[in-house]
């Protein structure tokens, strides 16, 4: 049997930069309020809130230093409650984002951890140094030490991403009834879910040295142990079952082995994961490295993903991720390029994501030095290449290519200055082109970016076969990505040109959606042309 959220299509908001109602700069709750009818009409079944719990923002929201309250910048429990009341009239969940791992430092459990305060003491993983050496010779995710030593209390704590990230303690059972609190506190109140931050490292197995890696060093201790797999099943059981919700892991170096059995119906534990490795298809090992765009890797990797699992959490942007149009297309192609996505993204078994902007078409950002940039992960990768000499337009360069602020920058609404993000200061400056991509311009153009999301959403909304049919990939090349879709006697075959070329193929027939609008296909692909044919079981 169908679950709900097997049948809805997902939005995901970075509150910070989707809509100010109060002219501050910051975007916050009563403004994703005053955007609900624009999300209920593009086909949005459900919304993926980024952390909006009080937080001295280190890492915009995902240090958070009070879990069961809203941060004043985005506004009050009542904001809060209304939004839930507001996003159910128009048939919209919500799902929070769970940020379990790590707290901030200044969250009341870790200032009284610092003074050994009971029953706080053990709540996160402190250890004397080694000799006048750290710990471990663990590496961060930050490009920076994961230990800290701490004044207060005279030890060093761990903390896998930013020093103001402390990580928690899975050891002390005191840590896991507290997150079972959290959880019940936010279904309580209705939220349908929750988006599990860095879901498969929270159970370290032990603090030894790890073997020497060009990254995570150490990470054999703490990815996706037994242990971890445990906590899951434990807040399933005690919490989650309880409610009708579902839980997405976002999972780390993940492979599909491990995916299995997160997502086992059987073990439960997840009802979906993000896989990271299609977006590892135009990077040498970290992002950092970056090369050309393999078309290949990319779609065998979402090939891969798609025979391993059931069911799975597919994106293709979030605010980690550069923009697709920018990142996987040349932007003299964004028009097509955006809506070939479009119907990669919504065509595939499994969840599909969409992250705010994506269905316009939004870019990469356009600024030029390091200055307008706001994300700690590339302050820190430019003080750390700093530090060992790279000169500043290599480093610019890399963060340029790299940062997550590409993806944060504000929502285009309107040709407006600002593009009516804010009537103040925007906390992270809009895009220019904001004047000709933004949403009010392609909100009544039938041929918009947009405009065609709401088409795919439509048309996986009616056809079964686009959420539930078996996934076959028919052909894989470095421009072609050819798959088929089957369910019962129906048959979807998704034909994506992911090139600049146009090229021909052996596939025609009928067409049942098309970036350019066709009604007979004859096996000719324009430049970033995607087209849907649909067939009988046995056809092909
Ligand atoms: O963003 C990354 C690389 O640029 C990832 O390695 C990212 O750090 C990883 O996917 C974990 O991300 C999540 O947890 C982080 C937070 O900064 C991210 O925004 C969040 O999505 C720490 O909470
Ligand atoms: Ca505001």
């Amino acid at each position: 049997m169908s679950k709900w959220w097997q049948e809805r299509v997902v939005y995901q908001i970075y509150p910070r930069s989707f809509q100010d109602s109060n002219g501050d700069g910051i975007g916050d709750i009563n403004g994703i309020i005053s955007r609900l009818g624009c999300l209920k009409d593009l086909g949005v079944g459900i919304i993926w809130l980024s952390p909006v719990y009080p937080s001295p923002n280190a890492d915009n929201g995902y240090d958070i230093s009070d879990y069961m309250n809203i941060h004043p910048e985005y506004g009050t429990m009542k904001d809060m409650d209304r939004l839930l009341a507001e996003a159910a009239k128009c048939d919209i969940k919500i799902v929070m984002d769970l940020v379990i791992n790590h707290t901030s430092d200044e969250h009341e459990w870790f200032e009284k951890s610092r003074q050994k305060i009971e029953p706080y003491k053990d709540y996160y993983i402190w250890k004397p140094d080694k000799k006048g050496k750290r710990p471990n010779n663990w590496t961060s995710f930050f490009a920076e030490p994961c230990w800290t030593y701490d004044e207060v209390r005279k030890e060093y704590y761990l903390h896998l991403f930013a020093k103001k990230q402390p990580d928690l303690n899975y050891h002390n059972p005191k840590v896991l009834e507290e997150v079972k609190a959290i959880m019940r506190f936010w279904l309580d109140k209705g939220v349908a879910g929750f988006r599990c931050d860095v879901i498969n490292i929270i159970y370290k197995t032990s603090l030894e040295d790890g073997k020497k890696k060009l990254i995570l060093t150490g990470s054999e201790h703490y990815l996706s142990q037994e242990g971890n797999h445990k906590i899951l099943q434990e807040l399933r059981q005690e919490v989650l079952d309880h409610y009708d919700c579902f839980t997405v892991g976002e999972t780390v170096f993940v492979t599909p082995e491990i995916g299995k059995k997160l997502c086992d119906q059987d073990r439960r534990e997840l009802d979906m994961i993000f896989s990271f490795e299609h977006m590892e298809a135009d990077q040498w090992l970290v992002k950092y490295f970056h090369r050309k765009f393999n078309v290949k890797k990319f779609s065998q990797s979402i090939a891969k993903w798609q025979v391993a699992l059931d069911w799975h959490a597919n994106y293709l942007e979030n605010h980690d991720q550069r923009r697709i149009v920018s990142r996987f297309s040349d932007e003299y192609y964004r028009e097509a390029s955006g809506k070939l996505f479009a119907v990669l993204l919504l065509s595939l078994k499994g969840t599909p994501y969409i992250y705010q902007g994506q269905e316009i078409g939004m870019t990469n950002f356009d600024y030029t030095s390091i200055d307008e940039v706001r994300d700690i992960e590339s302050i820190n990768v430019d003080a750390f290449l700093k530090k060992h000499h790279v000169p500043k337009f290599l480093r610019w360069k890399m963060i340029k290519e790299t940062s997550r602020d590409n993806c944060r920058t504000p929502m285009q609404w309107s040709s407006n200055e600002h593009g009516d993000f804010t009537t103040g200061v925007p906390w992270l400056a809009v895009n220019k082109n904001h004047i000709h991509i933004n949403v009010k311009s392609q909100l009544d153009d039938p041929q918009s970016i947009r405009s065609f999301y709401k088409k795919m959403i439509a048309l996986r909304a009616k056809h079964d076969v686009l959420k539930y049919g078996e996934f076959e990939a028919l052909e894989i090349t470095h421009k072609l990505f050819v798959f088929k879709r089957t369910y019962e006697d129906t048959t979807f075959t998704v034909v994506l040109n992911i090139s600049n070329k146009s090229l021909k193929t052996e596939y025609n027939g009928k067409v049942k959606i098309s970036t350019r609008y066709r009604k007979q296909f004859d096996g000719l692909l324009e430049p970033y042309e995607a087209i849907i044919l649909e067939g009988g079981k046995h056809d092909q």
